[in-house]
């Protein structure tokens, strides 16, 4: 794949390619397995928020550079007292604001893990859609070990991904787990030799791209709707607002406003 890059977007800590309708985000900090500082998470969010508004992209692919890492969470050298403090000395946990929005952006998002993808990079990993993991992925939670937790989506996703006593295991002993392990669990949905690594990823992408992006929108909504309570509702029902106003019916209520009269909705039928 030739990727290219998007002139408008400058980044330090991270890479943004794109190509066939795929984005490409890599986390780009190899000498700490790719830890995130705030500034790597706020640039995330600006890219992840470009692919979000870019109607030529349809998937999205997170990643970290170098092979031996996806990630390996929170970058504890910047770690202070309350959060991780960005250049400015501002204390941030601002990977939650991340996390909440791969989950809800309305297009696939799939984790190409290879190597270390642990503590925060292992939630990351378990917020996006699909996981394809090289033959030399690690996948564990450290938290306990290192004096942090993520008892939201951390926690929370990974019970309803493996079940709750595997996803109690990960987080109560901090073990690694090799991507057999992984896909044994459900963890991931599929291992490959690391050399195969991005094209069998961009193959899954292909797939997803073949298929109608307003039906994998809303099933990516339904699925969150699921356990997301109102939030996932909220976006659920975002989607059909959305729908409701490219009919006829949704228009002649905005038409009726602007055009000073009664909306009259009697044509539109009342459907079994
Ligand atoms: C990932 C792991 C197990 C790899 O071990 P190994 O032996 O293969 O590599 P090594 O030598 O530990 O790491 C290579 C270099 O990367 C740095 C290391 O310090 C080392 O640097 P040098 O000594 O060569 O200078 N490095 C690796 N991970 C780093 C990190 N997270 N922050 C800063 N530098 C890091 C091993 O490296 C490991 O266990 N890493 C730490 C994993 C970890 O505990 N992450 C934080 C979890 S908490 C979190 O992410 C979090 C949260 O729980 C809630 C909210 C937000 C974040």
């Amino acid at each position: 794949m030739d990727w290219n890059t998007v002139d408008t977007l400058k980044f330090e800590d991270i890479l943004y390619h794109q190509a066939e309708g795929i984005a490409r985000i890599t986390i780009n900090r190899p000498e700490v397995h790719n830890a995130f500082r705030p500034e790597t998470v706020r640039e995330l969010i600006d890219a992840f928020h470009h692919a979000h508004h870019d109607p030529g992209v349809g998937v999205i692919i997170l990643t970290g550079a170098g092979g031996r890492a996806f990630c390996s969470g929170g970058d504890q050298r910047v770690r202070g007292e309350e959060g991780y403090r960005d250049g400015g000395g501002t204390q941030h946990l601002n990977v939650l604001d991340l996390q909440r929005q791969i989950r809800t952006l309305p297009k696939p998002v799939v984790a190409m893990v290879a190597g270390w993808c642990i503590g925060g990079g292992h939630v990351l990993h378990l917020v996006c859609d699909l996981t394809i993991a090289a033959d030399n992925a690690r996948f564990g939670q450290t938290g306990p070990k290192v004096g942090s937790f993520d008892a939201g989506y951390g926690a929370g996703l990974l019970a309803r991904t493996i079940g709750l006593k595997k996803a109690k295991e990960i987080w109560f002993l901090c073990r690694q787990y090799d991507a057999r392990a992984a896909l044994e669990m459900g963890l991931v949905n599929t291992v490959v030799p690391l050399e195969e690594l991005e094209e069998e990823t961009l193959q899954w992408c292909r797939d997803m791209l073949a298929l109608s992006p307003m039906a994998l929108r809303l099933i990516k909504a339904g699925f969150n709707a699921d356990i997301d309570g109102l939030t996932g509702i909220q976006e659920l029902a975002g989607n059909a607002t959305g729908l409701f106003y490219q009919t006829p019916e949704g228009q002649e209520g905005r038409n009726a406003f602007l055009e000073k009269r009664p909306p009259d909705f009697r044509r539109f039928p009342r459907r079994p």
